[in-house]
């Protein structure tokens, strides 16, 4: 418990919650099309001598549901009592309305639950609070959860089959183009090595027949030779097209991702082949990894602050997986640079981070922060300023928020198969396996 006064640095006295709508491009998965906008919301924690301290989560509106008890409920609260924030979200949160069994579109990110959302709402807590806590004592958040190993942190390329345009016209546009088959990838995956130095690439598939994908990944092995690669197609195939794509790929690939949509059927890929899996969507919580590590479905979890429930809980799963010999990777959605500047800080403190990690940073060309993050040679340096070292840009976060308050609600809530309705207008979710 904490025994700083009320009014003091280290207790909370206000937060701000600030939902937004970030411009997001044209890009494909397995369920559709991303949508022009995409929600996020900003979180400010002040401490009683006015430091302020931010945090960034998902912000679809179930999300929110949540946020605003855990908001109205933290003032007077220890800014450092994390352990308490938990206790606290369990007691005030209660069930989100919705919460169904089908796979949660806001992440790709396996089955949806209650806790999940709520991990998810306490992770941009939990970053805002590291955030004040380093302001008020002069620390970084790395030196916060026991220091830095790493001076800087590696990411990865990662590419997108996309259209050139939005179905619907609406446009933040961009000058990328479409990518729609090998060339076009190879063409994406140049402009991410020559603009950003990365040295290993991600291709999100799941998009099309697997053979073009498996066209897709071998031009870029040819054309990046001995660089790592790695395919995603969130679940989309079933298991015999799952070994079939790990035979043809298993020379140039360094994982094969969520080829399968369940542990049980990744245990059937894992056990037809010597291509590491790689999971974001069957590994997600705690209870999960039991029965995926002891059947080996998985060889590399894709850790994510903001659904494991934050940055402590995040170096919790990595020593667990450090102690059953299962690597550890990091998975990204659509995010803005408060995210970036927390995933680097964790990641730079997690010994046994085996892989470039996954950011969908390069594609976002809006943000809240004041300076926006630069990767060199593929990496982005680590903060050794107080706190999370970024500074809010408060005009920037209004106007995404004057965004989400003229929707008219139809971006409010992540939807990629109602954004592909919109060029296709019998478009479904597919049921998976796909292919
Ligand atoms: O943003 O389309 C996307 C991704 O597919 C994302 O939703 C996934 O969560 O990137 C993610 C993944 O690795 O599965
Ligand atoms: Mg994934």
């Amino acid at each position: 418990m904490q025994t700083a006064s009320r009014f003091g640095a280290l207790t909370i006295a206000e937060v701000r919650l600030t939902p937004i709508l970030i411009a997001d491009p044209p890009l494909l998965n397995t369920q559709g099309v991303h949508q022009p906008y995409t929600p996020r919301l900003i979180i400010e924690v002040v401490t009683g001598d006015g430091t302020t301290g931010v945090g960034e989560t998902y912000g679809d509106t179930r999300y929110l549901e949540l946020a605003r008890p855990l908001a109205a409920a933290l003032p007077g609260h220890g800014v450092s009592d994390l352990n308490g924030l938990f206790t606290l979200a369990e007691r005030v949160c209660g069930d989100p309305a919705e919460v169904s069994d089908s796979v949660d579109v806001g992440g790709l990110r396996g089955v949806q639950t209650a806790d999940k959302l709520r991990l998810s709402i306490i992770s941009g807590f939990e970053v805002a609070c590291l955030d004040a806590l380093g302001k008020v004592q002069g620390l970084p958040v790395h030196a916060l959860l026991g220091g830095k190993v790493r001076d800087a942190v590696d990411y990865s390329a990662y590419l997108f089959y996309r259209l050139a345009a939005h179905p619907d016209g609406q446009d933040e546009s961009d000058d990328w183009g479409a990518a729609l088959d090998p060339a076009g990838v190879v063409a994406q995956a140049r402009r991410f090595a020559d603009t950003y130095g990365f040295g290993s690439f991600k291709l999100k598939g799941g998009v099309f027949p697997p053979d073009e994908e498996i066209a897709a990944v071998r031009a870029l092995a040819e054309a990046f030779p001995g660089q790592p690669l790695r395919l995603d197609p969130n679940g989309a195939w079933s298991v015999e097209t799952s070994l079939y794509v790990a035979r043809e790929l298993g020379d140039v690939l360094e994982y094969l991702e969520d080829p399968a949509s369940t542990t049980e059927r990744m245990a059937e890929v894992a056990a037809g082949t010597e291509v590491p899996l790689a999971t974001n969507m069957c590994v997600t919580t705690f209870p999960e990894i039991e029965e995926a590590f002891t059947r080996k479905a998985v060889q590399v979890v894709l850790s994510d602050h903001h659904y494991w429930g934050g940055l402590r809980n995040t170096r919790e799963l990595a020593a667990i997986c450090r102690t059953f010999g299962v690597g550890l990777s990091m998975h990204s959605n659509t995010h803005l640079g408060i995210s970036l500047a927390a995933m680097t800080h964790v990641a730079a403190t997690v010994p046994n981070l085996d892989y470039a990690c996954d950011s969908h940073y390069p594609w976002q060309t809006e943000d809240v922060i004041t300076r926006r993050h630069e990767f060199t040679d593929g990496r982005l340096t680590v903060s050794d300023l107080p706190g999370l070292g970024v500074a809010l840009d408060q005009d920037a976060l209004k106007a995404l928020h004057q965004r989400w308050v003229d929707d008219d609600g139809s971006m409010r809530d992540r939807d990629d198969a109602a954004a592909m309705r919109k060029a296709d207008p019998d478009w479904k979710t597919p049921s998976v396996p796909r292919w």
